[in-house]
């Protein structure tokens, strides 16, 4: 199938791509482009050229798998610089996303036309590269300085209305008529002629970059990609457009072979990967989902049915007592608000999703739900009460989730006489906002129900990843060793503050310590069995639970940061002492190769026991679950990155038991 062909309408020549699914700039595209404008040029009877795209979107991009190979002819930069030296006016014509190289190459036409759905941006930072086709230099003449440096570094895409106040694109079509509204604007602008973005005049100035760099510094901390398309455009605001175009390429080559731009590429792909299921067929029929059931209307239990009202999904939610019922629904309620106050909903909708939700105290409310999720107190006991009676009220084909996020959901199952129907959805706290969703399958798990939960899972925003049955199944599981070990290094000299540092400075959004007070020091702690056998009972029986109680590893003011607590220092030397250890020094380096290192020859593990079905499946569940930062790909890219081979020596002399297959030569 040709991905370019080329139509005459009178006298406008038509260049239409056809590359599905997001019309890429592959290679073959690239030549059909430049075949096609060679064309119109050549054609006395053409007096203007159009370049519209079939399919769901305008061109989305460079074709990322090229990145990877050999570069083949023709390349980007001379198919864009014929197409904005043209002798005849070039229009393009817009809908879905014009993305990266495809923007850049809408720029490089002389006027651009758009249906009001489409949206406009330059995504590269998100791969950890920039516009390398001339968009950090073409921007700031079409949009301006502040603007352009936005786009470039932010990444986020303009709506067309936006795009057209801006002068990012000259004209709005309907959303139907597209293709005869630019055979229209073409004819129009005949007697213009064509009108080069690289002869525009650069608007604004550089000043308006420094506001743009300090709005993005928290967010962007680590990143490498924001402040190189900042110079970009900087560099567009005092260079000729020639030199500014050098500079931004050789910028571009930097990213792209920097280690940065690898990992966040890796993670574009390892994302989409991981929405795949290994040997079911792509097509298989999966259950329909109409109407939701949660079990419980606490954190977890209103974070999840928030998702699903969000994209209109009715929610029968269930508690014990009015009180918690209320205090639940009540929640969601403010939550809701909360984001209507941030303009993210109208007061209408937060009233939809509300109309949605169907509050009750008896589980016979489920017997209409097509998929059932609970997430009452861990504990099996709990859990396999209440998946038996589930079995008994809930109909046919129902599936039957558990929010665990850590027990055996084949024992679960087991409690029921449908185990086909069973698997475990554990969300991650607070479930209305992280993407994360590991779903986990259980033996007997049908493979429609897994496909299905897959499926809803992505249709309620989240990134899912199949998890197969075991103690805190892919990133839980990966955390254990990593928190051993923080506990161990205590006891040896390091503080809290020194291995929570080495985890911030390394990208994670906190470490191991910070987490803890998160999360709450006290989860899984013995309380009623007073005995105290390691710092954290003694923490908590201290009442130092964590940021809950404005004390835990740290001490927290009202605004609840952080600072070195005296008590828990004392804690830590007594327990030091009794255990008659000497304390020493110890370096950043140890306590990389003793909470990182560990994780990694985890995942190992994980997948030599088949609980993921690929390596980048557990990078995803730690970019998204956890923050593990996107530059750094994932815990096993970034384990690749610093050698399988030093991360087995260093484990072996920490005395860790080392993995087959981390130890096995690369
Ligand atoms: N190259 C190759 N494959 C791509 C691709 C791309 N640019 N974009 C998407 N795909 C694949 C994707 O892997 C998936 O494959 C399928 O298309 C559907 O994608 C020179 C250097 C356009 C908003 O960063 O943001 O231009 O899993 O599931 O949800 O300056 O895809 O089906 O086998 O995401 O409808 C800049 C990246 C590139 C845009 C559509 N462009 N893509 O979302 O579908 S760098 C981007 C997206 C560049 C220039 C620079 C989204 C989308 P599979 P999908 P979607």
């Amino acid at each position: 199938m040709q991905s370019v062909t080329t139509q005459i309408y009178d006298d406008i020549l038509v260049i239409l791509v056809n590359n599905p699914p997001v019309n890429a700039l592959s290679w073959h595209v690239r030549q059909g482009l430049k075949d096609g404008v060679a064309e119109g040029l050549s054609d006395d009877a053409v007096k203007a050229i159009i370049l519209r795209c079939d399919g769901a979107t305008f061109i989305a991009g460079a074709d990322i798998t090229e990145f990877t190979q050999a570069p083949k002819e023709p390349d980007l930069f001379s198919t864009l610089d014929a197409m904005e030296k043209a002798s005849k006016p070039i229009i393009a014509a817009i809908h879905g996303t014009a993305l990266g190289g495809g923007l850049e190459t809408a720029l490089c036409c002389h006027y651009r036309i758009a249906v009001p759905s489409a949206k406009l941006g330059v995504p590269e930072v998100k791969l950890g590269l920039l516009p390398g086709a001339g968009g950090t230099q073409r921007l700031p003449r079409l949009v301006g300085v502040e603007a352009a440096a936005t786009m470039c570094a932010g990444g986020e895409p303009v709506p067309a209305a936006k795009a057209l106040q801006m002068g990012l694109i000259d004209r709005m079509a309907g959303e139907t008529s597209l293709a005869d509204e630019a055979l229209a604007f073409a004819r129009e602008m005949i007697a213009a002629g064509p009108r080069a973005t690289r002869d525009l005049p650069v608007k604004g100035d550089a000043a308006a970059i420094e506001g743009v760099k300090a709005a993005g510094a928290r967010k962007w901390a680590g990143f490498e990609a924001p402040y190189a398309n900042l110079a970009c455009v900087e560099a567009a605001t005092r260079l000729p457009f020639d030199e500014g175009i050098a500079f931004e390429r050789s910028e571009f080559m930097k990213l792209m072979m920097g280690s940065q731009s690898a990992a966040q590429r890796h993670i574009f792909f390892a994302e989409r990967q991981a929405a795949k299921i290994d040997g079911l067929p792509k097509d298989l029929p999966l259950r329909d989902i109409q109407k939701v059931g949660v079990i419980g209307a606490g954190t977890m239990g209103g974070g999840i049915s928030m998702n699903f009202l969000a994209k209109g999904i009715p929610v029968t939610i269930v508690e014990m007592t009015p009180e918690n019922l209320d205090r639940g629904t009540g929640v969601i309620r403010k939550n809701y608000e909360a984001s209507a106050a941030k303009g993210r909903f109208t007061g209408e909708q937060v009233e939809g999703m509300m109309g949605l939700l169907t509050p009750t105290l008896s589980m016979d409310d489920l017997a209409d739900c097509d998929l059932v999720i609970e997430a009452v107190y861990e504990s099996m006991e709990v859990k396999k009460e209440v998946f038996g009676k589930l079995d008994a009220i809930c109909k046919p084909g129902a599936i039957l989730a558990s929010n665990t996020s850590f027990l055996d959901i084949d024992e679960i199952a087991a409690a029921t006489t449908r185990p086909q129907d069973v698997l475990g959805m554990h969300f991650f706290s607070p479930a209305n906002v992280m993407k994360l969703l590991e779903v986990v399958r259980g033996e007997k798990t049908a493979d429609d129900a897994l496909a299905t939960a897959m499926a809803i899972g992505k249709k309620i925003g989240k990134v899912a990843v199949v998890a197969g049955v075991c103690d805190g199944f892919i990133g839980n599981r990966m955390l254990k060793p990593r928190q051993l070990e923080a506990n161990k290094l205590l006891l040896e000299g390091a503080t809290p503050q020194q291995i929570d540092k080495v985890h911030t400075d390394f990208g994670m959004p906190m470490g191991p310590f910070q987490m803890s007070d998160l999360a709450g020091v006290d989860i899984g702690w013995h309380r009623d069995e007073g005995r105290i056998e390691n710092i954290r009972d003694a923490l908590c029986a201290k009442g130092r639970w964590g940021q809950k109680t404005g004390k835990g590893f740290y001490d927290y003011d009202d605004q609840r940061r952080p600072t070195p607590s005296t008590e828990v220092a004392t804690i830590i030397e007594e327990f030091r002492s009794t255990s008659n250890m000497q304390k020493r020094e110890i370096s950043d380096q140890e306590i990389i190769e003793r909470t990182l290192y560990p994780m990694v020859n985890e995942g190992y593990l994980i997948l030599e026991e088949g609980k993921a079905q690929r390596a980048s499946d557990i990078d995803v569940v730690w970019i998204y679950g956890y923050g593990w930062p996107v530059y750094r790909g994932g815990p096993m890219f970034w384990g690749n990155l610093e050698g399988k081979g030093k991360i087995a020596e260093a484990l072996e002399r920490h005395g860790f038991a080392v993995a087959a297959s981390l130890k096995a030569k690369a």
